[in-house]
């Protein structure tokens, strides 16, 4: 199987910078993707964010299965003790829930600075998670709400600001991205389904032909149906055929068939599926 790599040194320095980010606020978003919510979860969440608490979003939940979303819901809530919400970047309804929840979440926080005797202020928020999982379409949906950014304030740089969203809450305009540290193969394929980590750190062909069998495993029948294979096996070179995407010699386009798999899966057209088991 052709491996999927990854960058030590790079980690190391997102870490830092994560961390110093997740200091300067009082509760944490973490954005995960529903299709993939165990693979695009990071194992070292809890040792990064501390005693924070932590609002959990399972996003793009218009693309996962939408009873096996409400399955890892309840999975996750049990986990880590922490509130989740099934959500869709481009849903109002849920950017409301991400709010309630943000404003419940940091007031023992605020309660604690107006018992020291200080004054009482909005709750400091940030939203992190894996690359591609909706992280600046979530910050851009709820800063329009808003449109007032507050500027620097300590602890602060100059590439990011505090946007205040409503009385209660400033966020930070910067997602924390969380490193791509995974020794587990499996979950690295997983993210390369969803378009989570750089193609040219994989070889497309090989993620396909994985994807291919793990939709098989889970949902049978779903890609012969969808690609209107019949008798034949489940494979890019006939799905290539079916298609009539064909190389020089007559022989199928491997290549093309698996960037177009993977595609149509990215953009939600093969249909509403979930690759994390959680039985
Ligand atoms: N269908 C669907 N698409 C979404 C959703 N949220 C984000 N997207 C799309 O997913 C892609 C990535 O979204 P971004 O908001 O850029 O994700 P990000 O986490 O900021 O990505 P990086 O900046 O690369 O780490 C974009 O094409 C978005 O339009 C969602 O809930 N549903
Ligand atoms: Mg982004």
């Amino acid at each position: 199987m052709e491996h999927i790599h990854w960058y030590p040194g790079h980690i190391a320095k997102a870490e830092k910078k994560l961390k110093e980010q997740v200091n300067i606020v009082d509760v944490i978003i973490e954005v995960l993707d529903a299709r993939i919510p165990e693979s695009s979860s990071y194992p070292d969440i809890e040792r990064l964010v501390k005693d924070k608490p932590r609002l959990i979003l399972l996003n793009k939940s218009d693309l996962s299965d939408t009873e096996k979303t409400l399955l890892w819901v309840k999975y996750v809530k049990e986990k880590t003790k922490c509130p989740v919400i099934a959500t869709s970047a481009g849903d109002n309804r849920d950017l409301s829930k991400i709010l309630n929840k943000v404003t419940e979440l940091g007031q023992p926080k605020i309660i604690k600075l107006v018992q020291k005797g200080l004054l009482p202020r909005p709750v400091r928020t940030m939203v992190v998670g894996m690359p591609n999982v909706g992280k600046s379409s979530i910050i851009n949906k709820l800063i329009k709400k808003s449109k007032t950014k507050t500027g620097a304030k300590a602890g602060v740089t100059r590439d990011q600001q505090w946007v205040r969203i409503n009385p209660k809450i400033d966020l930070l305009d910067t997602p924390g991205i969380i490193p791509l540290k995974q020794e587990d193969q499996k979950k690295a394929y997983k993210l390369a389904f969803v378009d989570s980590i750089g193609e040219n750190a994989y070889d497309v062909e090989a993620v396909a032909r994985i994807f291919i069998k793990d939709v098989e495993d889970l949902y049978p029948d779903y890609i012969r149906n969808y690609y209107k294979l019949e008798n034949e096996d489940v494979t890019i070179e006939n799905i290539a055929l079916k298609r009539n995407w064909i190389v020089q010699g007559g022989r199928p386009d491997t290549k093309r068939c698996s960037q177009n798999i993977l595609n149509d899966f990215r953009s939600g057209r093969l249909g509403k599926l979930t690759l994390d088991k959680n039985e």
